[in-house]
């Protein structure tokens, strides 16, 4: 039998975390950020939007529902069609998912681009160095020679042969007018957020009302899965996912959903 009062609050290592723990993945996550912020990767603004996603994620039934699986599965779609697709990554990001993201840029054939909100260029250098470590070759938003239109922040610097040029960017884990800024550059843009009420998964083509740590590995079994799919069967999965109807079944599964 597990003893869950002897999980100290402050585990060293992620693996001390006891896999059948009923709160499991929140203290996993929790982790993460914990050691993000420690290691000058995540900002401590991460830490409330941690919370905020857990206070979401915990209203869901901490899994991925149905309508999450489909916006998962039509993001993969999404990946594989596009020409330029880019996952964008910020601190929350990289500490929570960052050999995930990897792979799934791997899987699509997608680049990997830091964007962050508190942009400090020692910020940015341990969010690159973090990903290399888990495997990225080629990460871009170092140089940030090109500009978001009409985004007076420091999310609107990108790289000109990255998000600038992308068609579609995956956005995760931000609530802002940079999806809305996206938006109006005609970028498709996949969002995973766990508030189905944010300005982000409102604007965007395929909403992910999911946690991040669920969501991208699925997307990535997902895009394996579809890999051989001939195009009209891809953009059949496109078409035929409900947006609207992704975001109305998230909301009612947080505000009726039995716990
Ligand atoms: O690293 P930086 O400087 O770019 O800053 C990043 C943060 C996350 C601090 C910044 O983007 C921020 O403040 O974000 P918000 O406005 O708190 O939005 C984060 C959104 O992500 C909220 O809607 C949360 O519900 C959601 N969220 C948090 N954790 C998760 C999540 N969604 C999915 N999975 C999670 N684990």
């Amino acid at each position: 039998m597990t003893d869950y009062d002897t999980v100290s609050a402050d585990v060293e290592h992620e693996e001390e975390i006891p896999e059948d723990h009923p709160r499991y993945q929140d203290l996993l996550t929790r982790h993460r950020i914990e050691n993000g912020v420690e290691k000058g990767i995540t900002h401590l603004q991460g830490m409330h939007a941690e919370g905020r996603g857990s206070a979401f994620d915990y209203l869901l039934g901490e899994e991925t529902i149905p309508s999450a699986d489909e916006a998962e599965r039509a993001a993969a779609a999404h990946l594989l069609l596009a020409e330029r697709p880019v996952l964008s990554i910020n601190g929350n990001v990289a500490a929570l998912v960052p050999g995930e993201m990897v792979e799934l840029a791997d899987a699509v054939g997608a680049g990997l681009e830091v964007n962050l909100f508190n942009r400090t260029p020692e910020r940015i250098e341990a969010i690159a160095d973090h990903l290399r470590e888990h495997g990225a070759e080629d990460v871009k938003g170092l140089e940030a020679d090109a500009r978001i239109p009409n985004l007076d922040h420091q999310r609107a610097k990108v790289d000109a042969d990255g998000i600038h040029a992308a068609d579609v960017v995956v956005v995760p884990l931000e609530d802002g007018d940079r999806a809305e800024a996206l938006e109006a550059m005609g970028k498709t843009e996949i969002v995973i957020d766990l508030n189905p009420l944010s300005r982000s998964p409102q604007v965007a083509e395929v909403p992910i009302v999911d946690n991040i740590i669920r969501a991208v590995p699925n997307v990535t079994a997902h895009a394996r899965d579809l890999a051989g799919a001939k195009e009209a069967e891809l953009r059949t999965i496109v078409e035929s996912f409900d947006r609207e109807a992704a975001l109305e079944t998230a909301e009612r599964r947080i505000r009726d959903g039995e716990l």
